[in-house]
C-alpha cells in the first residue's frame, strides 16, 4: 500500500519536513501562481523580429503563382520567404517522424486548409500579419479527398503527387496478432458481436499555442532555438540532420510550457521557418501561432474508423477480439510514434481480458486534412484501443443481457497470470484488476446506482451508468524494439551533490505542467535523503541536460524516473566508499538509513550525505579509484513498458427534451504502481477525466465536403469547463511495476485514455430503452436527441 500521505506543513522544522514520496506541494507553483513563469512568448531578445505564416484557404489546390512584391514593399517587412526560396536551401520539405516528408512551405500544391504557404518576417507581429494580406497567391482549385472511406476508391484524387510513382492515397497496412487463429476462434464461437465505431478527429488544444524563437549567430554559426517542445534533445538532433547545422552548434531551450498534451512533440513548419527567418535577416525571429492556426494545422489526434468484433461463449467468456481500422493521417504522415509501430500501440486493444486469440489490421490513408496524429494524451493510440475494446465489451454485455461489470470481472486476466503475454505481442508487467474494479464499485455504490436507474427507467427518466476498465502501456521503450527516426528511446539523468549537500538533477525529459520539478526532486530525495526543496531540477535546455527522447507517452516516470532513481543509487554507492574512508572502516560494514551511512551496530558513528559531500570535495583521503565529487549519471534503457490500469464508472442523466447529457458522477480508481506524489497524480487524473468528458460529449474537428475545417476556433471546438464536469471521485490501488527501480508506472494519460468509453457507455446505457447499442462521439445534444428519435447520425 501507499506510504501515509505527508502533507507539506509550513510550520514544520527542517528536521521533520517531508522527505521523499508523498503529497508535497509543487515547487514550481510559487512562480506560476505569481505570474512569474517564463513562457516562450515572455522571451524578448534584443532586435527580435516577428514572423507570420500565410496559410492555404483551400484543402486542395495547385499553386499557379505567388507574388510577394507588395508585401516586401511594406516598410516594416524584413523578409518574405516562399517555398521556392526554401527549395534553393533544400529546406522546402522536411522529414516527418513517420518516414514521410512534409512541406515546410507549399511549392507544388496545397494539401489542406491552413497549410503553410509563405512566411513574412517584420518588425512586429501586427505588421507581419498585415503583410500577409499583401501576398498574392493564385491557386487552381482541385477536388479534395475528405471522406476517408472514399480515399482508396479508384479514381479518387491523389493527395501526394509529390511522391514518385504515387497513384493512390494508401500509406500503409499494418497487422498484429494471428489472423488465422482468430478467424478459427470466431468460426467456432456461440456468440459474435460486431460494431463499427468512429473515434473522431480531436485536438489537444493546450492553453499555450506552439511557437519558437530562433537566434542564429552568424559569426560562430551557433543557433539558439527557444521552442515549445516536449522533446528538446530529439528536436536538436533532427534540426542538425535536416538543416545541416552541426549539433554542437545548436542549443534548444524549452522554457516553461503551458500545456503540451502531445501537441508539442512534432517539429512544425513554423519552427523551421523561424530558423530560416533568423538566418536570412541576421536577427532573432519569433513565431507564435494563434488559436485558429493551432487548431487547424498542428497535430490533431485520433481519426480512426474501427470495426470491432468480439467472439464469446453464451455464458460470457470472451474468446477473441478482432478489428479493422481505417486511419486518416491527413496530407502528410507526420504521426509521432516508435518507428516499428505505424499504428502506435493500438495492438493493446486486447484490453484487460484473457483471450484465446486477437488480430488487428490498420490501413493508413492520406486525405486533404492537416497532418499530425497520435497527440492528445493518447499513449500512442492506446486511447483508440481502449475505446474499441471497452465499447465492444458493452455491446457484448447488451447482446448477452449481462451486467457490464459482471462480464468484465468474468474475463479479467488473473493476478497469477502476470507477467501476461497477450495475443498481439505485449508482456503486461503486473496487474491485479479485480480489487481495483471492486473499489470503484464500492465508491460509486454500484448496486444502489443500478436500483436507482431501474426506478427512474420505470418513470421514463434517462439515467445511464458507464463502465470502463483499461490497461495502458506507457514508458516507451526498450531500445531493441523502439526508436523514433533512428534514436533509441532511452533517457539520461545526472545527479550532482554540491559540497554543502544540496543537489541538482538534470533530466532529458521536459515538463509541460506535470510537476517534474517536484516529483523528480522527490525521487532523488527518496533515494538520498536530501529534502526535495534542496534539490534543483534542471530540464528543457540541451546545453545543460543529458541526451534523451523527452516527454510523451507518459514515459517520464517509467524511463527518466528510473534513470534518476538509478543515478541516485550510484551516488549512494559512491557515498558509501567515501563514508567508509571518513569513518576509517570498510564499506561492507556500513548500513544505509535515509540520508546517512552508519557503522553496523553503532548507529552513532555515521556520516550524512551532506557530510560525505563535503568530504568528497574536501581533504578526505579518497579510496583508490574514487574521484573527488558526489556525482553520477545514467542512461536508462527500459527492459519493458509499464502497464498502469484503472476502473472508471460514469453516471449520466439525459434530458429527454433536449438530449443534453449531464455527467452527474465520475468515479476513477487508478493503479500506477508506486505513487511518488499522490496530489500530482490526482491532478493528472482530474485533467485527463475532463479531457475524456470533453471528447465524449463535445470536442470535434469536423470538415465540410470541400475540406473547410469546422473546428478552427473555440466557438466551434468546444472544450469542457468546470461547468460541464462533476466533482471527480478518485481512489487508487498500488500494484508496483516489477521491473522499474521504484515500482512506478506512468499516469499522465491514463484518465484521457480510460474515460471516453465510460462516458459513452453511460450515454448508450441511458438510451438503452430506445434500443440503442452504440453511438459515436461526440454525444452532443443534437445527436443524442436524433438517436432518441431513432435517427442516429454519423459524426
Ligand atoms: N507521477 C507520480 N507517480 C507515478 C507516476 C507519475 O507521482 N507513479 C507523477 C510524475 O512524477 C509526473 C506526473 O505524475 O510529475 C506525470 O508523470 P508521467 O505519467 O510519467 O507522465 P509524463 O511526466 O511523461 O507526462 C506526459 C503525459 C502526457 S504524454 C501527456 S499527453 C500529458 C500528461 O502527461 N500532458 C500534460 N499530463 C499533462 N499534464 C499537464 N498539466 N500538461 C500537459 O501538457
Ligand atoms: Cu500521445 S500525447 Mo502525450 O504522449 O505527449
Amino acid at each position: 500500500e501507499e506510504r501515509p500521505a505527508r502533507e507539506a506543513n509550513p510550520s514544520a522544522t527542517a528536521a521533520d519536513r517531508p522527505i521523499g514520496f508523498g503529497r508535497i506541494q509543487r515547487k514550481e507553483d510559487p512562480r506560476f501562481v505569481r505570474g512569474k513563469g517564463n513562457y516562450l512568448d515572455d522571451i524578448v531578445l534584443p532586435g527580435m523580429l516577428h514572423g507570420a505564416i500565410l496559410r492555404s484557404p483551400m484543402a486542395h489546390g495547385r499553386i499557379v503563382s505567388i507574388d510577394t512584391t507588395e508585401a516586401l514593399a511594406h516598410p516594416k517587412v524584413h523578409a518574405v520567404i516562399t517555398g521556392t526560396d526554401l527549395e534553393g536551401l533544400n529546406l522546402a520539405w522536411a522529414p516527418t517522424l513517420s518516414a514521410d516528408v512534409q512541406a515546410v512551405l507549399a511549392t507544388d500544391k496545397v494539401r489542406f486548409q491552413g497549410q503553410e504557404v509563405a512566411f513574412v518576417v517584420a518588425e512586429d507581429r501586427y505588421s507581419a500579419r498585415d503583410a500577409l494580406e499583401l501576398i498574392d497567391v493564385e491557386y487552381e482549385q482541385l477536388d479534395p479527398v475528405i471522406d476517408v472511406r472514399r480515399a482508396l476508391d479508384p479514381g479518387a484524387p491523389v493527395v501526394r503527387t509529390d511522391l514518385e510513382g504515387r497513384t493512390d492515397n494508401h500509406i500503409f497496412d499494418w497487422e498484429a496478432g494471428d489472423a488465422a487463429e482468430t478467424d478459427a476462434v470466431f468460426a467456432a464461437a456461440d456468440v459474435v458481436v460486431k460494431q463499427e465505431m468512429v473515434y473522431p478527429r480531436v485536438h489537444p488544444a493546450p492553453m499555450e499555442t506552439c511557437g519558437a524563437i530562433a537566434d542564429y549567430e552568424p559569426i560562430d554559426g551557433k543557433l539558439t532555438l527557444y521552442e515549445t517542445t516536449q522533446a528538446p534533445h530529439a528536436h536538436r538532433t533532427l534540426f542538425a540532420m535536416v538543416a545541416g547545422i552541426p549539433e554542437h552548434k545548436i542549443r534548444v531551450i524549452s522554457p516553461d510550457i503551458g500545456g503540451g498534451f502531445g501537441n508539442k512533440v512534432g517539429i512544425y513548419p513554423g519552427y523551421i521557418l523561424a530558423v530560416v527567418g533568423s538566418i536570412v535577416t541576421g536577427k532573432p525571429v519569433k513565431w507564435v501561432e494563434d488559436r485558429s492556426e493551432n487548431l487547424m494545422s498542428t497535430s490533431f489526434a485520433r481519426d480512426y474508423i474501427m470495426t470491432g468484433e468480439v467472439a464469446a461463449t453464451r455464458d460470457g467468456k470472451i474468446l477473441a477480439v478482432r478489428t479493422n481500422v481505417l486511419a486518416d493521417h491527413g496530407a502528410f504522415n507526420a504521426t509521432a510514434q516508435p518507428t516499428k509501430y505505424p499504428a502506435g500501440f493500438f495492438h493493446i486493444f486486447t484490453g484487460s481480458y484473457d483471450l484465446q486469440a486477437a488480430h488487428c489490421k490498420v490501413t493508413g490513408v492520406y486525405t486533404n486534412k492537416a497532418p499530425g496524429g497520435v497527440a492528445y494524451a493518447c499513449s500512442f493510440r492506446v486511447t483508440e484501443a481502449v475505446y474499441l475494446v471497452e465499447r465492444m465489451v458493452d455491446v457484448l454485455a447488451s447482446e448477452l443481457g449481462m451486467d457490464p461489470v459482471e462480464l468484465r470481472l468474468k474475463n479479467f486476466i488473473k493476478p497469477e497470470q502476470f507477467p501476461y503475454a497477450n495475443k498481439t505481442g505485449w508482456e503486461y508487467d503486473s496487474g491485479d484488476y479485480e480489487p481495483t474494479m471492486r473499489l470503484a464499485m464500492q465508491i460509486a455504490g454500484y448496486e444502489d446506482l443500478r436500483r436507482e436507474q431501474a426506478e427512474k427507467r420505470a418513470r421514463g427518466e434517462l439515467m445511464g451508468i458507464g463502465i470502463s476498465f483499461f490497461t495502458e502501456t506507457v514508458g516507451a521503450g526498450p531500445r531493441k524494439h523502439m526508436d523514433i527516426v533512428g534514436l533509441g528511446m532511452a533517457d539520461g539523468a545526472e545527479v550532482r551533490v554540491h559540497p554543502t549537500g544540496k543537489a541538482v538533477v538534470r533530466l532529458s525529459v521536459q515538463s509541460q505542467g506535470q510537476g517534474h520539478e517536484t516529483t523528480f526532486a522527490q525521487i532523488v530525495a527518496e533515494e538520498l535523503g536530501i529534502p526535495p526543496e534542496d534539490i534543483d531540477v534542471v530540464h528543457g535546455d540541451t546545453d545543460n541536460t543529458p541526451f534523451g527522447l523527452g516527454t510523451y507517452g507518459s514515459r517520464s516516470t517509467p524511463v527518466s524516473g528510473a534513470a534518476v532513481a538509478l543515478t541516485s543509487r550510484k551516488v549512494r554507492d559512491k557515498a558509501r566508499l567515501i563514508a567508509a574512508a571518513m569513518l576509517e572502516t570498510r564499506p561492507e560494514d556500513l548500513e544505509w538509513e535515509k540520508g546517512r551511512w552508519f557503522v553496523k551496530g553503532d548507529p552513532g558513528a555515521g556520516k550524512t550525505i551532506a557530510e560525505i559531500a563535503l568530504g568528497a570535495h574536501g581533504t578526505v583521503a579518497l579510496p583508490e579509484g574514487v574521484d573527488g565529487n558526489l556525482d553520477a549519471e545514467v542512461t536508462y534503457d527500459p527492459p519493458n513498458l509499464t502497464f498502469p490500469f484503472g476502473a472508471y464508472i460514469c453516471v449520466v442523466d439525459i434530458d429527454k427534451g433536449t438530449g443534453k447529457v449531464h455527467v452527474r458522477r465520475f468515479v476513477a480508481v487508478d493503479d500506477c504502481g508506486t505513487r511518488i506524489n499522490p496530489m500530482i497524480i490526482e491532478g493528472q487524473i482530474h485533467g485527463g477525466l475532463a479531457d475524456g468528458v470533453g471528447m465524449a460529449l463535445m470536442e470535434f474537428i469536423g470538415f465540410d465536403e470541400d475540406g473547410n475545417c469546422l473546428g478552427g476556433s473555440f466557438m466551434d471546438y468546444l472544450i469542457p469547463t468546470a461547468m460541464e464536469v462533476p466533482d471527480w471521485e478518485t481512489g487508487h490501488t498500488v500494484t508496483p511495476s516489477p521491473h522499474h527501480p521504484i515500482g512506478a508506472k506512468g499516469i499522465g494519460e491514463s484518465a484521457t485514455v480510460g474515460s471516453p468509453p465510460a462516458v459513452v457507455n453511460a450515454v448508450v446505457d441511458a438510451l438503452a430503452p430506445f434500443g440503442l447499442t452504440h453511438m459515436d462521439m461526440p454525444c452532443t445534444p443534437a445527436r443524442v436527441w436524433e438517436a432518441m428519435q431513432g435517427r442516429p447520425t454519423p459524426p
